[in-house]
């Protein structure tokens, strides 16, 4: 296994809870100002996550909805109207401070900067609600600390295809055997897998159960003990140490 050169985030779940607090936070104050009767409950947004991408998931929906548009034109000029409107409501609920960040999550990037391992993003949102929640998160300067930040309108093809990871990792100008991806969800994890990158998951609250076969370790979060440092996984990547050593299955 050849040396760590960078970490590649997914945003959704893995930086933070932006799924359960946010999105369908954001989603169910679009349909109140739309004047629509909508509402997704926690649960139920937990089962629409299944499909990637927000204005997919809001055209799933739709399908089974009878009072939204039949004519297929109308209802994608809704979905994609609502979806504009969710993600001004996303990007000020982020910045009035609605979202935390995962534990772990600042202090493993930071070590990153410190140490010279890469900063990289491969998410299936959209670039503004990457900027609205690290503006908040991490500061106005994150992008220099980013080798590659791809988003929805990078890689119209969303997890689990591989794209936006085949295109970071393009733009790292690395193999995937040189980075390691951090996700939180099965769709993720097989978009990492599928570009050829080891990935190592932290659960979130809708994929507290969900089986990660092919995770190179599960973890609650990044500072369930033993931590997971970069030193840590420098070392278990260049295969030092035994991998079970970073591979907590959850009993
Ligand atoms: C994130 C998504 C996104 C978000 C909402 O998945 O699927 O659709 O739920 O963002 P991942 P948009 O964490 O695997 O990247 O509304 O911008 O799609
Ligand atoms: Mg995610």
């Amino acid at each position: 296994m050849s040396a760590l050169q960078a970490l590649i985030w997914d945003v959704d779940g893995t930086v933070a809870e932006t799924e359960r607090d946010g999105h369908r936070v954001a989603f169910n104050a679009a349909f109140e100002a739309a004047g629509l009767p909508w509402r997704w409950g926690v649960a139920e947004y937990g089962a629409l996550l299944q499909v990637a991408g927000g204005r997919e998931r809001l055209l799933h929906d739709m399908a089974r909805r009878p009072d939204a548009p039949a004519d297929t034109a109308a209802r994608e000029a809704l979905a994609l109207e609502l979806h504009a409107l969710k993600n001004r409501c996303y990007a000020a609920l982020v910045a009035r401070g609605g979202i935390a960040a995962r534990p772990g999550v600042l202090r493993l990037m930071a070590e990153c900067r410190q140490q010279g391992v890469a900063l990289a993003v491969a998410t299936t949102t959209g670039r503004r609600n990457v900027q609205a929640l690290f503006d908040l998160l991490i500061g106005p300067a994150w992008p220099e600390h980013f080798g590659a930040v791809v988003c929805a309108e990078d890689a119209p093809a969303k997890k689990p295809d591989p794209q936006a990871y085949d295109i970071a990792l393009d733009r790292l100008g690395l193999a995937p055997a040189q980075a390691l991806a951090l996700e939180d969800s099965p769709n993720g994890l097989r978009a990492a897998r599928a570009a050829g990158i080891a990935c190592g998951i932290t659960r979130s609250a809708y994929f507290a159960d969900a089986t990660f076969e092919g995770a190179a370790w599960v973890r609650d979060d990044l500072e369930a003990p033993p931590a997971i440092t970069l030193a840590g996984l420098r070392r278990a990547h260049s295969g030092s140490i035994a991998a079970p050593s970073l591979s907590t299955a959850r009993p």
